[in-house]
């Protein structure tokens, strides 16, 4: 996997925005394991290690045109794609102000302004929303105009995620398909999952492009999925690219990741944990320094600590509104 260096395509500007949004994903992902900790959340996911991938990825959705169809562990991709930050909060307390109601179990968070639809927990059900979006965009003949569908590795065995990419194949939509490959769906390890691991390579069998990039690196991924992005909107069809990842903290909260992997393995991967590594390259090649970085840090934490308290402190749902939206109402098309 070639690691990329920032490219001239990749401002000063990008990567601090980059980092910004990696440290604020570590401190939603801390907050969300503590506040569960101590009783007030009923669970949280976290995505620590996911960080580049989602910065990236995020960075690469174009605002005002794109649209997301996100899984489970994107908080930091929704952040990235303009999603409020007290809009994750409002969910994980499942205040009445969270855009489900409080209703939805954590992060099924939307915002259709933003383009921004709501994840599914049934794994890979997304896959066929954010294709028939990405035919819609191709039947009406828009430009410029391209989906986003992420998942983890665990996804690809799901018969929905063969027909969305095969589907996607056959007509050329403008959609990309990014595999955040963690290695591990929740005790299942990738082994265990699907005898060739190498998940870009599957593409090929569908007849379209496979991008395998580091996921540790957040300009890796931008930069391969800004290209796939490029090419969906300019309709040349979809892009399957694979950001090889890992999954440090459990599945959940409510798992626990000791009983089913080693403290070497985990051991090992901290060692190139996303977080430090960017923080270091960005010391190394001189456009931040180490104080501005916890500058940013401090700013970052006191952000989080503030939101969390002011959406503490938002009303849960009232009782009145128990039977609200169990039946569905007048709809209207996504994109
Ligand atoms: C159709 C379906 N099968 C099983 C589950 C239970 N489940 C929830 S998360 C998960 C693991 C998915 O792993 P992966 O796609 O690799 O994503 P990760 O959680 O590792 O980011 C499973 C099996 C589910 N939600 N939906």
């Amino acid at each position: 996997m070639p690691r990329l260096r920032a490219a001239d395509e990749v401002s000063n500007e990008m990567l601090v925005a980059l980092l910004r949004n990696m440290l604020l994903q570590r401190a939603v992902d801390t907050r969300g394991f503590q506040l569960n900790r101590q009783g007030k959340i009923g669970i949280a996911m976290g995505s620590e290690g996911h960080e580049a991938v989602q910065a990236g990825a995020g960075m690469a959705f174009v605002r005002g045109h794109d649209v997301l169809y996100p899984y489970y562990r994107n908080t930091g991709i929704l952040l990235a794609c303009g999603f409020e930050l007290a809009g994750v909060f409002r969910s994980q307390f499942a205040r009445a102000t969270d855009t489900t109601g409080g209703r939805s179990i954590i992060n099924h968070v939307t915002d259709k302004a933003k383009g921004i639809a709501s994840i599914s927990s049934i794994i890979a059900s997304q896959c066929t929303h954010a294709v028939g979006a990405a035919y819609a965009i191709q039947y009406r003949g828009e430009r410029n105009r391209a989906v986003l569908c992420t998942f983890g590795e665990g996804a690809t065995s799901e018969g929905e995620w063969h027909e969305s990419v095969n589907f996607a194949a056959i007509h050329k939509v403008p959609i990309v398909f990014l595999c955040e490959n963690n290695q591990w769906a929740i005790s299942t390890h990738i082994s265990k999952q699907m005898g060739n691991p190498n998940i870009a390579e599957r593409a090929q069998g569908y007849g379209f492009e496979g991008v395998r990039v580091d996921g540790f690196d957040p300009v890796a991924v931008y930069l391969a999925v800004k290209r796939a992005r490029e090419k969906a909107a300019a309709g040349g069809g979809p892009t399957l690219v694979e950001a090889v990842c890992y999954r440090f903290l459990s599945h959940t909260t409510d798992d626990d990741e000791r009983t089913y992997r080693t403290r070497e393995e985990v051991a090992q991967q901290r060692e190139n944990d996303p977080v430090p590594r960017f923080e270091r390259r960005l010391i190394d090649d001189g456009v931040l320094t180490a104080e501005y970085i916890e500058a940013m840090r401090q700013e970052v934490t006191t952000l989080v600590n503030e939101t969390t308290d002011m959406v503490e402190n938002e009303p849960p749902p009232a009782a009145e509104t128990l039977y609200t939206n169990v039946y569905a109402g007048p709809t209207e098309p996504w994109v």
